[in-house]
C-alpha cells in the first residue's frame, strides 16, 4: 500500500523572538507540499500565529494537548479549543513530554481517545533510551510495544501517525543508522500487523525522528519503512525545506 509521506518539524520550545519566527514560517512556506503533507509543532503561544501565516497547506499541530476538555486545567490546551481555530492534528507522547513532565502511557492513550473522539488527528510519538538499544532489537521493541499496547484499540491509519524516536537520538547528532531504523519500523509494523490488523500495518504512516537533517534523510527515507520524519534541530534551519524534497 502506497503510504503518503509525511514530514513535521517540532520546534520545541523555540525561536525566542518573533523575528525569528516569522523567518522559520518562511522556511515552512517554502516545503513544498504536493507530494508530503507536512506539519509544524511550533510552542503553544505561537500557534494561533502561524495558523494564519502558513499559506501552503502545512499543518499547525501543537506539541501537546490536555487529556480531556475545557475547564479547571491551568496551563493547559483542549482540543475543543483547536477545533475551532481549525487545527486538525495535534503531537503528544514526545519523550520531553513523557520526561519532564511525567506523561505516562496511560495518560497518553487517555489524551489520544480524546483527541479522535473530538475528530482531529494525532502524531504519537515512541521510542527507547539508549540502554535498551545497546541489548538489541528485542529489548527496544520491549519498550515500543509498552508504549503501543493501550493504543492499539485507537490506532487508524487516517487518523494516527507513529512517530518512532529513539531517545538516544534525539538532539544528540547521533542519528540511528539506515539500518537500525528499517529494521525497528519494520518490526514496528509486524507488531501491528499482528496485535491490530494487516491492514492498518500496511496503511499506518511510521515517521523517524532523532537527529534527522538534511545529510541524513536521503538514505533514511529510502527504507521502505521509513514514511517520513519528525524534525527538532533541523526544522529550525533551512536544511527543513530539503528534508521534505528528500522524502517527496
Ligand atoms: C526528536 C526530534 C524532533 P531532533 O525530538 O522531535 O528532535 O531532530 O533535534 O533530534
Amino acid at each position: 500500500m502506497a503510504r503518503r509521506p509525511i514530514v513535521g518539524g517540532n520546534w520545541k520550545c523555540n525561536p525566542d523572538s518573533m523575528s525569528k519566527l516569522d523567518e522559520l514560517i518562511t522556511n515552512i512556506n517554502n516545503c513544498d507540499t504536493s507530494k508530503c503533507d507536512v506539519y509544524v509543532s511550533p510552542s503553544p503561544l505561537h500557534v494561533t500565529y502561524c495558523m494564519d501565516k502558513v499559506t501552503n497547506g502545512a499543518h499547525v499541530c501543537p506539541q501537546n494537548c490536555n487529556f480531556k476538555g475545557c475547564g479547571a486545567y491551568t496551563g493547559e490546551m483542549a482540543v475543543e479549543q483547536m477545533k475551532d481555530l481549525k487545527i486538525g492534528w495535534v503531537l503528544i507522547g514526545h519523550s520531553e513530554r513523557r520526561e519532564y513532565f511525567a506523561e505516562t502511557d496511560t495518560m497518553l492513550a487517555q489524551k489520544l481517545k480524546y483527541i479522535l473522539d473530538a475528530g482531529m488527528k494525532c502524531v504519537f510519538c515512541i521510542g527507547e533510551k539508549l540502554p535498551e538499544r545497546e541489548k538489541g532489537l528485542e529489548a527496544t521493541m520491549a519498550v515500543c510495544i509498552s508504549q503501543l499496547e493501550q493504543i492499539k484499540g485507537l490506532l487508524d491509519p487516517e487518523k494516527v501517525v507513529i512517530a518512532y524516536e529513539p531517545v538516544w537520538a534525539i538532539g544528540t547528532g547521533v542519528t540511528a543508522t539506515a539500518e537500525q531504523a528499517q529494521e525497528t519500523h519494520a518490526a514496528i509494523r509486524k507488531w501491528i500487523a499482528g496485535n491490530v490488523s494487516e491492514e492498518c500495518a500496511a496503511g499506518i504512516r511510521i515517521q523517524y525522528g532523532g537527529s534527522a537533517n538534511a545529510k541524513n534523510a536521503p538514505e533514511l527515507s529510502a527504507c521502505p519503512d521509513i514514511d517520513g520524519f519528525l524534525v527538532g534541530g533541523a526544522s529550525l534551519k533551512p536544511e527543513f525545506v530539503d528534508i521534505v524534497a528528500a522524502i517527496s
